[in-house]
């Protein structure tokens, strides 16, 4: 019998893209909880798993090594239950590539910039020029996916049909409404991509994610914190 896969999380990190995707797919997984405020993913045996220190990490017993990085999984995840990804030699496939590429490697990582701006600038002004700097660049790239989102028959980020892009752009849209507080973005202004996130957030999918995480009220548009101790996400 095939192992569940094992998903080692915080509320509200960026496993929850990984744990949208596990629900919308309704595959079978484990959950590690790992305490951010006593960084225990900082640990030696946290980092024997990935070895930057980072969440998520996600077992699949199929493979000979433990996987991190966010975009990663999701890709993986899809393409073994052979949905939310078009295959290799679909002529679309390639549209999802470039999507999950720019929002793993541009969006989410100036997000990350934001939101650990102490780790690129020294003192506290520099930190908030540097947060404010980031924050209108992640506007452009929201911006920039709200006019492909409000091109014709274009539903979804990378096509007509749903993918793991979609996923990890609504999460990106969430910590982005959220974190870091004072630097929070209103997206309501971007129609075509407000409406996508409405739409996406009443998904079965992302309510049970939600739940999982103790994330109350709206998901993805006008979000609300997870009912947890904030130190141990933003740890
Ligand atoms: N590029 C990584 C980024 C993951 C990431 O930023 N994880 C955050 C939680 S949201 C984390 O582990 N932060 C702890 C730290 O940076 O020390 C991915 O896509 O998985």
């Amino acid at each position: 019998m095939t192992k569940p896969f094992v998903l080692y999380y915080s509320p509200d990190s960026a496993n929850l893209a990984v744990r949208f995707v596990l629900e919308e797919l309704e595959l079978a997984y484990e959950e590690v909880l790992l305490n951010r405020s006593s960084r225990e993913h900082t640990k030696p045996e946290y980092r024997a798993l990935n070895p930057q220190g980072l969440i998520p990490v996600l077992i699949d017993e199929d493979q000979d090594a433990p996987m991190f990085e966010t975009g990663a999984i999701i890709l993986h995840l899809a393409d073994k239950a052979g949905r939310l990804a078009p295959l290799p030699s679909a002529p679309a496939r390639g549209q999802l590539l470039k999507w999950l590429f720019y929002i793993s490697n541009t969006l989410h990582a100036d997000l990350r910039i934001g939101f650990y701006a102490h780790r690129y600038a020294d003192g506290q002004r520099a930190e908030d020029m540097l947060r404010k700097a980031v924050q209108r660049r992640v506007r452009d790239h929201f911006a920039l996916v709200d006019g492909e989102l409000g091109k014709s028959g274009r539903k979804n980020l990378a096509g007509e049909d749903l993918t793991v892009a979609d996923f990890y752009l609504g999460a990106c849209a969430r910590w982005a409404q959220l974190y870091p507080p004072g630097y929070e973005q209103d997206l309501h202004s971007f129609r075509h991509l407000a409406g996508f996130l409405e739409k996406l957030q009443e998904r079965a999918s992302v309510r049970r994610s939600a739940e999982r995480e103790n994330i109350p009220g709206n998901v993805l548009l006008s979000p609300r914190f997870p009912e947890t101790d904030l130190a141990a996400v933003m740890g």
